[in-house]
């Protein structure tokens, strides 16, 4: 048995229920072993064993009161997976489906990710089960508050830098922020995706939709191909999947399809992407009303899906964007893409394919941007916004757009020579795996057993 695999498995007698945590480290250790076997330094010190085990979890308990008088109990995580290359850096989730096992898949990714963005960040992911929807104002200020009572001793502009995720947008960024200052008097960059007012940055917003769409750009360039006049198939209807949307528009391309966790809307002419900011944003309301504000817009409930399918992956398209949640294109899907012409998948959310999935992508050779690349635009810009905090500065949109751009040039092609290297040309996921891994193992190895 292979060193990837003993660890592997290792895990698997260990973390038996923690399915998606397994899912991705089985994605990452099963196309390291070339990088191992290449050099025996990784296995001399211990390097996966250590790299599978956050540095630090931190659990505790949020209560708070909502508007009827009744206490509610959530419970809230902060994974400090990896600090080899900088201080811990990713996201808060809030959504009634987290806990410490997804959590550990998001944060584990994070690492990699962070790596492959050439900035000094290290990897963490934070969050709670508590559920934005439905909730009241003042109830999501409370929770967001009560969060932050405990979270803030764990974390700092030099320690630990959070942002958003699902149900962790600008709002409660800024709710946590405040009570962040309050308890601590200290107004510091210690979180990103903050309000331009108090140290936002621009095109932070903007980042992980517009990022994917570069790092699709740089893919198909290199094959020869473009963006331009293509359709395209986008899932979700939230940070990410809407300024996918925005910036296909920008590169001549036309998003056809967008969805949320109740539906799918489709609309050939394309997506409206004003009406979409208008409804999530603003009216925080599902897609029917977006359906209801876009005539010639079809709306299909989950309802009405195909046996355990997304009906997204249905709509024949030249690219697909998955910006939603993980898992939410299986094989059956991938394999309908492919047989509708489908060139090219460029991943916005964090590990949207299946296993199976994503081989069916590397088997057919399409241009293939797996999570950790081609969404890493979003904490890549995080990282500017701690940049711009710690300089007191505050860039144009055009200056980080800049950067942003160039970022996702610099990730295409680390993967993409890292994959030649190594024998596979083509495949970004070896290519951004072992790049990303590479560096973060280098550095824990430098710094010596902690
Ligand atoms: P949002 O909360 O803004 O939007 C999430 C969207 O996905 C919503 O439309 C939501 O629908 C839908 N969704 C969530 N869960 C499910 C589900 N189980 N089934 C179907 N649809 C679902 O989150 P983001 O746009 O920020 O995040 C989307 C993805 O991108 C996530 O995987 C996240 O980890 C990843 N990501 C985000 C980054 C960022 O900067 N925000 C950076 C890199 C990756 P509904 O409203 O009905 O719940
Ligand atoms: O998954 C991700 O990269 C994010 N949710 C963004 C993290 C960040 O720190 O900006």
């Amino acid at each position: 048995m292979s060193y990837a695999q003993k660890v592997i498995e290792d895990l698997k007698q260990r973390y038996a229920h923690e399915t998606v945590f397994l899912q991705a480290v089985q994605e990452v250790l099963s196309t390291l072993q070339p990088a191992l076997d290449k050099d025996a330094k990784y296995e001399k010190n211990k390097i996966l064993e250590r790299i599978v085990e956050p540095e630090r979890i931190i659990s505790f308990r949020v209560e708070w009161v909502d508007d009827k008088g009744e206490i509610q109990i959530n419970r809230g995580y902060r994974v400090q997976y990896n600090s080899a290359i900088g201080p811990y850096k990713g996201g808060l989730r809030f959504h009634p489906s987290v806990n410490l096992g997804v959590l550990k898949f998001l944060g584990f990714e994070q690492i990699f990710k962070n790596s492959l963005t050439g900035l000094a960040i290290g990897g963490a992911k934070g969050g709670s089960d508590f559920d934005p929807k439905g909730k009241s104002e003042n109830e999501v200020m409370r929770f967001c508050q009560a969060f932050m009572t405990e979270l803030y001793r764990h974390i700092g502009a030099t320690i630990d830098v959070p942002a958003g995720d699902i149900g962790v947008g600008g709002r409660e960024v800024g709710y946590m922020y405040g009570m962040y200052k309050r308890l601590t008097k200290s107004y510091e960059g210690v979180l990103t995706g903050k309000n331009l007012l108090f140290g936002g940055s621009l095109a932070r917003t903007e980042a992980t939709g517009y990022g994917a769409v570069y790092f699709a750009q740089n893919m198909l360039e290199d094959r020869g191909e473009t963006l331009e006049g293509k359709k395209c198939a986008v899932s979700g209807a939230g940070n990410v999947a809407t300024y996918c949307c925005e910036k296909l528009y920008h590169v001549g391309a036309t998003p056809v399809t967008v969805s949320d966790s109740r539906g799918m809307i489709h609309d050939d002419k394309g997506i409206n992407v004003e009406v979409l900011k208008q409804v999530k944003e603003v009216e925080r309301a599902s897609l029917t009303r977006y359906a209801e504000l876009v005539p010639g817009a079809t709306y299909t409930p989950v309802s009405a899906y195909p046996q355990g399918r997304n009906a997204v992956w249905s709509v024949p398209c030249f690219a697909a964007f998955p910006c939603a949640t993980q898992n939410e294109l299986n094989l059956a899907d991938a394999e309908t893409l492919l047989k509708n012409g489908c060139k090219c998948v460029s991943e916005g959310a964090n590990m949207p394919s299946t296993l199976d999935a994503t081989n069916a992508f590397l088997k057919a050779g399409v241009a293939y941007g797996p999570a950790k690349a081609a969404n890493a635009g979003g904490v890549a810009t995080s990282q500017l916004e701690m940049q711009q905090n710690a300089g007191m500065q505050s860039w144009t949109f055009e200056t980080v757009d800049g950067k942003l751009k160039d970022i996702m040039g610099n990730i295409f092609r680390n993967a993409s020579e890292t994959a030649k290297e190594f024998g596979q040309p083509g495949n970004l996921v070896l290519g951004a795996n072992i790049a990303g891994f590479r560096k973060v193992a280098d550095a824990m190895i430098a710094q010596g057993v902690l």
